[in-house]
């Protein structure tokens, strides 16, 4: 079934110059770059992606991460996007991350508080649509 999912390149990766290698992964595997916006996320727009996260340990040094440089927006179309990109992306730590996946090949795992794993993609339909909301409205 033809799914969007939206994916964040976050901080790390954009410093790091892995925006082109990571959007070149998601291109090879076939899926398609509807959308795409470099951005300096606000606290509400990371307030409103992060909310299931609120009141976790990791929480505010995560929203504070994700404030601590550009990001990279971009909706991503395909079969089965959802769970393919998020097979893509690897396991949440990048230390444990299966090689061949984005975290596990070029993850650098150096938060203390925080994993900073490069990039986020939505766990359902559901959150996928509310996630494209806040960053494509
Ligand atoms: P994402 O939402 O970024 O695609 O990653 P995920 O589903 O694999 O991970 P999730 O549980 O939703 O956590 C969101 C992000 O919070 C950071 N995190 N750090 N204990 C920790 O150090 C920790 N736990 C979570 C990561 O950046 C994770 O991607
Ligand atoms: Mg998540």
């Amino acid at each position: 079934m033809t799914e969007r999912t939206l994916v964040l390149i976050k901080p790390d990766g954009v410093e790091r110059g892995l925006t082109g290698e990571i959007l070149r992964r998601i291109e090879a595997k076939g899926y398609i770059i509807t959308e795409l916006a470099k951005r300096q996320a606000s606290p509400d727009q990371l307030a409103a992606h992060y909310a299931e996260h609120e009141g976790k340990p990791f929480y505010q040094p995560l929203v504070d991460f994700m404030l601590s440089g550009p990001i990279v927006a971009a909706v991503v179309e395909g079969d089965e996007v959802i769970k393919g990109f998020r097979s893509l992306a690897g396991a949440t730590d990048p230390s444990t991350a299966a090689p061949g996946t984005i975290r596990g090949d070029l993850g650098r795992d150096w938060g203390e508080k925080v994993q900073k794993n490069l990039v986020h993609g939505s766990d359902s339909v559901d959150s996928a649509e509310r996630e494209i909301g806040i960053w494509f409205s």
